[in-house]
């Protein structure tokens, strides 16, 4: 049987190949993607960001267990550049979650040692296209912060958690307006700390001033969570189900889901372009020349670029 033989028949040694062959970018792994892509998969997947320490993990532990419990098999992408998975977890909820992995229901991978920038969130989306076609009923996706990574990872998601905290109270102001528009769904954590009915309030009424009260139909919800000790984790799994319910209804509006395979079609093939034309220009490391004719006063990165510009062919 070959590994992609075993990968239908749920083995998780054959996921687990898979998912590393993707990630090494081995050889025909273009290829392997576009067997196992799968469009008509049922996987939703959930994205959960926001600043470093803000229980990111803890939130996607409590949650996994909620949909587990709900008989949901689920997948988990840790992308965390800072600290290994284990992060904020508690010792149990982690015991808990290795008994419901041992019987075959969860699989979590952590991606903290892939490479940055485009090339993780390409990964990311990669790995999720590999357990979507494994068949998790739910994809949890944790990244960290405010940069492009989480603007695309949040782009392949269907929903999108934004996790804050009391102490980022005084930057709901200078909140990246990129972190604005991508949530579905705030959450104030750590709630059992001073200042997080402010910060609540406060979210609310920046929202309501910028007018992004409401998104698609969808009106932005903020819930408060004390994710360590697992309170407010129901009122957020409901949310999340109700945001579902919303998705799924624009998925049967025309041209939704088309809208969505085009953004996706264009991030791939964007990444792809750019790195062939890079690639191709910079070859022969004439950059380091090109560099020293504008240090030394000779050039300007314009004319270079306008230079380079009329070697592309296509
Ligand atoms: N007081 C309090 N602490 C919490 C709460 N939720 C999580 N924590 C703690 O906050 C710390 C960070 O939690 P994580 O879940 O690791 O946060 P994270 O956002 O995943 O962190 P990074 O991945 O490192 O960015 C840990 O020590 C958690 O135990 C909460 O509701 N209240
Ligand atoms: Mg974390």
């Amino acid at each position: 049987m070959t590994v992609l033989d075993r990968f239908y028949k749920k083995d998780r040694s054959a996921l687990s190949r898979i998912i590393s062959f993707i990630e090494n970018r081995e050889d025909g792994y273009l290829e392997l993607l576009s067997r196992i892509y799968n469009i008509s998969s049922n996987s939703y997947k959930i994205g959960i960001t926001g600043p470093p320490g803000s229980g990111k993990s803890t939130l996607v532990d409590k949650i996994a267990i909620r949909y587990l419990e709900k008989g949901f098999s689920v997948g988990i992408i840790a992308v965390d550049p800072t600290s290994p998975f284990t992060g904020g977890a508690l010792l149990g909820d982690r015991i808990r979650m290795q008994d419901l992995a041992s019987r075959g229901e969860v699989f979590i991978r952590s991606m903290a040692t892939r490479g940055s920038g485009g090339g993780l969130s390409e990964a990311t989306r990669e790995v999720a296209i590999a357990l979507e076609s494994y068949g998790f009923d739910i994809i949890l996706i944790e990244t960290v912060g405010v940069g492009q990574v989480e603007l695309d990872v949040a782009g392949l998601c269907d929903s999108t958690v934004v996790a804050l905290v009391p102490e980022s109270g005084d930057s709901v102001q200078t909140l990246k307006a990129g972190l604005m528009e991508i949530a579905n769904i705030f959450v104030v954590n750590k709630a059992d700390r001073e200042g997080s009915g402010r910060l609540v309030s406060e979210l609310r009424l920046m929202l309501e001033s910028r007018g992004q009260k409401q998104k698609e139909g969808w009106i932005l919800p903020v819930i408060k969570t004390e994710a360590i000790n697992g309170v407010g984790i129901d009122t957020l799994t409901d949310k999340i189900i109700d945001h579902r319910k919303h998705v799924e209804n624009l998925y049967t509006q025309s041209g939704y889901r088309e809208k969505r395979v085009k953004s996706e079609l264009i991030t791939i093939l964007d990444r792809k372009i750019r790195a062939r034309v890079l690639k191709e220009l910079l070859e022969d490391n004439s950059v380091d020349s090109y560099v020293k004719q504008i240090v030394n006063g000779e050039s300007d990165p314009y004319s270079i670029t306008e230079k380079l510009m009329r070697k592309i062919t296509i």
